[in-house]
């Protein structure tokens, strides 16, 4: 395979970094990219080429004009859904028909949701009686927050990407974004969409690089960003919050999970395990959303322990291009240490393992990959640390519960508050858990569905205000209020 050579992209056209890392592919570890690593100086002249572009004709241009435009680019990324498509999966290792189905398809969706979110978006306006008969017109004028930092991570990465930049750009903002270093390659070929669809040079940017002491940290606490919008880990959440922390700039973060599903007696078994194991095992386990812990009544434990086990044992691991492939790699060896860390930990902990528990035999061709098997245990409970940490694989915990109370409290038992599934058939007790649940997301009988107009957020350690819809509307614009005595 090709290696490939990927540039920052600065004010329309590719920049040069001060330095350059590779990129390996965690399929067979071999090397498919060089990237270039911004600098300081690369970072300010991205932010200077925002600032720019808001000052020209991008900052005066009408919601109509970024609605067409945001659709633009929403059919443009159908046009090149191949090339994207390729570059997601030589980043990621994930299985081609999943990046087909869910990266690339919810990229352009993004686009068009929030061009027409923007284009129904209304005036807040109060007529106001005062004291004599007199009144006064209130009324709310938007307005962009301005050069928007935004910081994405390595799972989904287009998807997250543009979840972001859609809304950011549909509310008249100019971005500069900093994508994963370990999925440095759609942010760019985004890039080249963008420009092909018509928007400005500097209303988009793209540094390259890592966290502390390269292009996260450099865009983070420069003086010329207004606003960073964040996915990623709640650690890293907190160091930018700590970063814009002097100059008070508006944060967006959606961070981290340990997401629980929750399984009574009465439920249809074989639709709640083909939910299950959707839900710990997609993107090999790399989803925020994920199931880490499944709280399973007593009466039914063993049968949906034995039935999640069938179902671990029909994914396959392989490579991409493999129709039959389910299930890719993770990210990174790194990544892979962390993960075969707790696996062991559980281990450790006194977990019996159910299925998994390391790394599989692949042959000498994936020998240099990332590969993890997908793993169940039981035997623990919310005291060991396997059950209170991120694990971010294809991991689960089963525990028993015997009633519906006990329940909620073991799923509310945790630091994080992301998103949460109940699985009944007794409609009303669907309703009534789903709402205990101390999450921004629960889902009935289903998981990981979505209505993109729908708040998406987490409470706890799992982020600070919602995306989505109307609610990506309030987050990247501000609103100036305008008081007329009549
Ligand atoms: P990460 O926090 O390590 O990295 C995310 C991004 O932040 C990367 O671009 C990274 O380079 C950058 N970064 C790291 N340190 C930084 C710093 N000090 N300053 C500025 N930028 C910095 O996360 P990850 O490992 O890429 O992603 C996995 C994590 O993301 C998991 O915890 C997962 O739960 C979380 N996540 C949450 C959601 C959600 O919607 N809640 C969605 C996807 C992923
Ligand atoms: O589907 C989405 O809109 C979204 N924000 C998903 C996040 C998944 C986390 O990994």
């Amino acid at each position: 395979m090709a290696v490939a050579e990927i540039h920052n992209f600065v004010g329309g056209a590719p920049a040069p970094g001060v330095a350059s890392f590779e990129k390996v592919s965690p399929v067979d570890g071999g090397l498919t990219a060089v990237v270039h690593e911004a600098g300081r100086e690369t970072v300010d002249a991205a932010v200077a080429a925002a600032r720019a572009a808001l000052d020209g004709a991008w900052g005066r241009s009408t919601v109509q004009e970024r609605a067409a435009l945001l659709r633009r680019i929403a059919d443009r990324i159908e046009e090149r859904f191949e090339d994207l498509v390729a570059a997601e999966v030589r980043d990621t290792g994930k299985p081609e028909s999943l990046v087909r189905d869910l990266d690339v398809a919810r990229a352009a969706m993004n686009f068009r949701s929030f061009a027409d979110t923007v284009a129904a978006e209304g005036l807040d306006s109060f007529l106001t009686d005062l004291p004599g008969g007199r009144q006064a017109l209130n009324y709310a004028v938007p307005k962009p927050l301005g050069v928007v930092a935004v910081i994405v991570p390595w799972n989904l990465p287009l998807l997250l990407l543009t979840w972001k930049v859609a809304p950011a750009l549909a509310c008249g903002n100019a971005v500069v974004v900093k994508p994963s270093e370990e999925t440095p390659s759609t942010a760019a070929l985004l890039a080249e969409i963008l420009a092909e669809a018509g928007v400005p040079d500097g209303a988009y940017n793209v540094v390259h690089g890592f966290g502390p002491g390269s292009a996260g940290e450099f865009l983070t606490t420069h003086p010329g960003i207004d606003a960073v919008t964040f996915t990623g880990e709640t650690s890293t959440g907190s160091a930018i919050m700590r970063a814009v922390a002097p100059r008070v700039r508006p944060v967006s973060f959606e961070l981290g999970g340990k997401n629980a599903a929750v399984v009574f007696a009465d439920t249809d078994l074989d639709r709640t395990l083909d939910g299950l194991a959707r839900s710990t095992f997609l993107n090999t386990g790399q989803v925020c959303l994920c199931t880490e812990r499944v709280y399973v009544e007593r009466s039914i434990f063993d049968d949906v322990a034995a039935g999640l086990v069938e179902r671990a044992g029909k994914l396959r691991l392989g490579r991409p291009d493999d129709p039959a492939t389910t299930t890719g790699p993770l990210i990174s060896r790194g990544h892979r240490e962390k993960v075969q860390g707790y696996l062991d930990l559980a281990v450790a902990e006194g977990a019996e393992v159910l299925v998994g528990g390391g790394v599989p035999d692949l042959g000498d061709d994936l020998a240099g990959g990332a590969w993890i098997q997908p793993t169940l245990w039981t035997g623990l409970d919310n005291s060991h640390r396997t059950v209170r940490e991120e694990v971010f694989g294809p991991v689960a915990a089963l525990i028993p519960f015997d009633t519906e109370e006990e329940a909620v409290r073991l799923a509310n038992d945790t630091d994080y508050g992301l998103a949460a599934a109940v699985w009944t058939r007794d409609l009303e007790r669907g309703h009534r858990v789903a709402r205990q649940m101390q999450v921004g997301m629960s889902w009935v009988n289903t998981w990981y569905l979505r209505d993109l107009r729908s708040p998406f957020g987490g409470v706890g350690l799992s982020g600070v205000g919602r995306e989505g819809g109307r609610h990506s509307m309030h987050f990247y614009s501000e609103p100036t209020n305008i008081c007329v005595q009549l």
